[in-house]
């Protein structure tokens, strides 16, 4: 009854609170000793993308030090750093891989 405009009142406050989530980008960072090609089936198993685009992605990482393979939410970035270094480090590369809020 009169609880209709105090709830209406309080869910008004409640949305101007909120806050998009944020997101974050998931980097490589380049080493002198994880094989290219690894680097490569990496991106494109991890992060969804064709071979011609992981091979950009690589490149760019091996020429600036690093290169963002793609922007998520806080825990499907997560889950992607995890999946990433331990593939790497059960194939026994040093691939770094971090990720960095937007
Ligand atoms: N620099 C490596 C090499 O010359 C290749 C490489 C690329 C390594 C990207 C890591 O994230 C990386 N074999």
């Amino acid at each position: 009854m009169g609880n209709k405009h105090e709830n209406g009142t309080i869910l008004e406050r409640q949305a101007q609170k909120l806050k998009p989530p944020s997101m974050y980008q998931v980097i490589l960072l380049n080493d002198d000793y994880s094989p290219m090609e690894f680097v490569v089936a990496i991106v494109q198993e991890y992060f969804n993308k064709d071979r011609e685009t992981a091979m950009q992605i690589m490149l760019k990482v091996h020429r600036d030090g690093k290169g963002i393979c793609g922007v998520y939410s806080k825990d499907i970035a997560l889950t992607k750093v995890e999946l990433v270094l331990t593939h790497a480090r059960k194939a026994g590369h040093p691939l770094q891989c971090v990720m960095e809020e937007v």
